[in-house]
């Protein structure tokens, strides 16, 4: 008998069958080129390395929709009129899709998994619901959980912030979520829960008190945090910083501020961060950068690995394509000594013109080609180049006399002074950065 890769009662995706490795050669849309799961890269199969996710927000419950124009997407699980059986509905397609794909892991918002009640117990009664039939999803499948989150930004409420909000019922109502999708989180295993601020800033300095809506932030965390480890939570707390949209000026701006900040109210451990590709770009930086500054504080959680659009100033979340800004993303992620408890969320969505339902997989077995194909290729100049021994030469100075005295603190600047004075100029030594780049396009 034929495999069956759906677990309700209704096939939502007929006519795909679990999507199969075929290779470079291979031009059927709906396999992989790259992506071969139980091959080995080093001493990790590439699902151990690469902890693919899918988003339930933008893969089941976005449809296309944009601020000029309704819906374009008409899905089958959405057929229903009553909206806990719409939910049940899409749990299934969801997992069938999980399955079917081969991914690891999922991740998802409170509110994309069941829907809003009229009062905050119907609201946990409805997602304890769902809760319950994700995880016998989850037992049947496989398939894990690699963060819950809240979503604290969607309902007029939150106009003004959420735990930001200078309205303490507010903040009231932030907590009540955040303690139910904790809840859900603890019940179906979920590694990680994810903290995206998307109102925790302000749009007009003249009414608004950010040093205490900033303090308001950390004592919410503090208390999430608290209540998740006192239910049994040993997974990481992530904060996924942006710089804007939809506030105009965010308290998580990007990686470096995220960690200043956990640092300064005593978060940092429990917390780490998930770095949004796209979100990078629009705080004007690389994706490797906000990566590598993660890395450096010990602090990288996971990654939101869609991409933006460089032309514009949104957040488009489209699928990875681009391999030189993988194969970098890779590099350090390679450096930190893998993704540890985290993964690769792909948090896109496909474009409003794409309608077709098996669109939904292409777009994301193009996500994980590009990764697959990274990780071979930041490996491979990790092992063979010579890359990371020049990056290293570049500081050899401190690695023996004065130099590694001044980085042990065994120097006062006196010291130095004098040091510049019987050394006279230093050489000019070239930084070699064509070098470098050749080194990528050598491996790709
Ligand atoms: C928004 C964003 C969110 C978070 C989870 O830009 O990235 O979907 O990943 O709330
Ligand atoms: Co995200």
């Amino acid at each position: 008998m034929a495999q069956q890769y759906f677990v309700g009662d209704k096939e939502y995706f007929p006519g795909i069958a679990r999507i199969p490795f075929e290779g470079r050669e291979s031009d059927n849309p709906l396999a992989f080129k790259f992506y071969e799961r139980d091959r080995l890269v080093g001493d990790r199969t590439m699902k151990q390395h690469l902890r693919f996710a899918v988003c339930y927000w933008h893969t089941f419950c976005a449809k296309g929709a944009d601020p000029f124009g309704v819906d374009t997407q008409v899905f089958p699980w959405d057929a229903a009129h009553d909206p806990m059986a719409a939910a049940r509905a899409r749990l299934d397609a969801a997992f069938e899709f999980f399955t079917k794909l081969g991914v690891p892991y999922y991740c998802f918002h409170d509110r994309d998994m069941a829907p809003e009640g009229g009062s905050v117990a119907e609201s946990e009664r409805n997602l304890a619901t769902l809760v319950a039939l994700a995880k016998e999803r989850q037992q049947a499948t496989g398939v894990k959980l690699l963060w819950g989150t809240a979503n604290l930004f969607g309902h007029p409420r939150y106009m003004n912030g959420a735990a930001t909000n200078p309205d303490f019922a507010v903040v009231t109502h932030a907590a009540a979520q955040v303690k139910a999708a904790l809840d859900a989180t603890v019940a179906l295993g979920g590694e990680n829960y994810v903290f995206w601020g998307g109102r925790e800033g302000y749009a007009s300095l003249l009414n608004t008190d950010t040093r205490r809506e900033q303090d308001h932030l950390a004592r919410f965390l503090q208390l999430a945090r608290d209540y998740g480890r006192s239910i049994g939570f040993t997974g990481t707390f992530l904060i996924e910083p942006k710089p804007m949209e939809p506030s105009k000026h965010q308290y998580d701006f990007d990686a470096q501020t995220v960690i200043g900040f956990l640092r300064h109210y005593g978060l940092a451990g429990d917390f780490k961060v998930n770095v949004e590709a796209n979100h990078a770009t629009l705080a004007g930086h690389s994706f490797a950068h906000e990566l590598q500054m993660c890395t450096d504080a010990g602090l990288l959680g996971s990654i939101d690995a869609n991409r933006g659009d460089p032309q514009n100033g949104w957040d488009t979340d489209q699928f990875p394509t681009d391999l030189y800004d993988a194969v970098h993303a890779m590099l350090v992620v390679l450096q930190d000594g893998g993704l540890h408890s985290g993964g690769l969320n792909f948090d896109a969505k496909v474009r409003r013109e794409s309608v077709d339902l098996d669109d939904i997989f292409i777009a994301q077995i193009g996500g994980m080609d590009t990764f697959a194909r990274a990780l071979e290729v930041a490996f491979r100049i990790r092992e063979s180049s010579t890359l990371t021994q020049r990056k290293q030469q570049r500081y050899s100075s401190f690695d023996s006399g004065d130099g590694a005295l001044f980085e042990q603190g065994k120097l006062d600047l006196a010291a130095l002074r004098n040091l510049a004075e019987q050394g006279g100029e230093p050489a000019h030594r070239s930084g070699k950065q064509e070098w470098f780049e050749n080194v990528i396009n050598q491996y790709l």
